[in-house]
């Protein structure tokens, strides 16, 4: 089922005019309501009548995380703050968050583009939607929460953690769609075959998760031990929180809901716009936001996009997977590393299981990666001679594919630290990084 045919299914002239219409207006409400705007406009002599078309965008400053912080709290909103419902943050694991605002109309498109999301993993009003992203700051619980309301599922809140309760729930209600980040997926996979249960046992027939980067091996893993299957969704809180994109059934991209966010691809070094299919740094600006819209955000997410149309019938730009982020990047002996290439490679090696860490040192003055992942409970059980191959197979592929020797260890079966919420799988042990 497709939730808003009109919009999703919009022939693509038209999605630009409307595009344009919309970006139009939300520039005009930058420079008039937001001095930070006000400014940026006037350093360009840049009027929001300039605004002639699409690629006019291009001539327009980029906003990053530094502008949002440097306006902490809430010094970018474009409203008054009486008009702002609901506050999130971002999850920045460093320094000061990055605060944004709903109003009331900011919380219906929220809501509208989950149920989109949910729809294109093939939710129905007759789905059990169990939710365990976490609640509060994090945009995950909530926005999935008035998202899968919205569609007329029933909802179970749990937010994140709690393991044994959460396959209690979703046994014995039936859960039908696990929302949830994929790292969260496999420890509550994990922890099902402790309490001896089976994915029989359980109705799922549908995840959707993201938050974080994520193979296809991962998917495959997952798939097959919750029985379900797997959609992406991606979505950052500077735009609205989850909800910017979302996997069809078709798979392998995903709709970007681009009435109402405008992506772009650029060049991370240069910043200059790169044409579709070509891989970059995502940027997105909020066409239809009151209270928080951002103008060019830089995500440094990679990703390409792509403009043919999807055999589900929906028109929407489709971006790929997000293979890393600029900042998690790991330069390794002058080699750009990136964790999904090593998460990649360890998925194609028999007896491994998804979960892995990657740490960071420096011997003398050369940079020293080790591959830290956790063996299936029957190779570990193996011989050392069997656990050696599988050794040298993980070190040879990564070498392979990265140009560069890692240590591989090999770790029993549970003994690295199991997520809730984003899985945290670099450690970077190096000074003066
Ligand atoms: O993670 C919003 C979200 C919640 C998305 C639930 C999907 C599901 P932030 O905490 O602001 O918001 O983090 C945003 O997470 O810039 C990406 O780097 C990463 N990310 C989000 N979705 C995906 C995904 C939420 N599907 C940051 N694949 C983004 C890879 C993702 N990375």
């Amino acid at each position: 089922m497709i939730w808003d045919p009109y919009y999703e299914c919009m022939d693509l002239e038209q999605r630009r005019e409307l595009q344009l219409r919309r970006l139009r207006d939300m520039v005009a409400r930058l420079a008039v309501n937001v001095p930070y705007y006000t400014q940026a406009f006037a350093e360009i002599d840049f009027q929001p009548a300039d605004l002639r078309s699409l690629d006019d965008m291009a001539r327009l400053p980029f906003v990053d995380k530094h502008a949002l912080r440097d306006n902490y709290p809430l010094g970018l909103l474009a409203v008054p703050e009486s008009e702002v419902v609901r506050i999130h943050a971002s999850s920045g694991t460093t320094g000061q968050p990055i605060i944004v605002g709903y109003t009331a109309e900011d919380i219906n498109t929220w809501s509208e583009t989950i149920a989109r999301t949910l729809c294109c993993s093939g939710g129905t009003r007759h789905d059990i939607l169990q939710i365990a992203y976490g609640y509060g700051l994090f945009t995950g619980g909530l926005g999935l929460h008035y998202g899968g309301e919205r569609l007329g599922c029933m909802v179970i809140p749990m937010s994140a953690g709690n393991t044994a309760k959460q396959l209690m729930m979703m046994r014995d209600l039936k859960t039908t769609i696990l929302a949830c980040t994929p790292s969260y997926a496999l420890t509550l996979a994990d922890a099902m075959a402790e309490e001896g249960m089976t994915k029989e046992d359980l109705s799922l027939r549908s995840g959707v998760f993201g938050a974080e980067v994520w193979s296809e091996s991962a998917r495959q893993a997952v798939e097959e031990m919750l029985g379900l299957s797997a959609h992406d969704i991606y979505g950052l809180t500077e735009i609205i929180g989850p909800g910017v994109s979302a996997e069809c059934e078709v798979k392998g991209t995903m709709h970007v809901f681009d009435d109402h966010f405008y992506p772009e691809i650029i060049n991370p070094v240069t910043g200059e716009s790169l044409p579709a299919g070509e891989k970059g740094e995502l940027v997105f600006t909020s066409m239809t936001k009151r209270a928080f819209p951002v103008l060019r955000f830089r995500t440094r997410d990679l990703s390409a996009l792509h403009y043919e149309p999807c055999a589900c019938g929906r028109t929407h730009v489709r971006m790929e997977r997000i293979t890393g982020r600029t900042d998690d990047m790991l330069i390794i002996r002058g080699v750009n590393v990136f964790p999904s290439q090593i998460e990649e490679v360890l998925g194609q090696v028999e007896g491994v299981a998804p979960h892995y860490q990657l740490v960071l040192t420096r011997e003398g003055r050369l940079d020293a990666l080790e591959v830290r992942v956790e063996v299936s409970p029957e190779i570990f059980s193996d011989t050392v001679r069997g656990l050696e191959d599988v050794q040298q197979e993980i070190a040879d592929r990564l070498h392979h594919v990265l140009g560069i020797r890692a240590k591989v260890t090999l770790v029993e079966p549970k003994s690295i630290e199991r997520s809730v919420g984003k899985a945290k799988r670099i450690i970077d042990l190096r000074e003066g990084k």
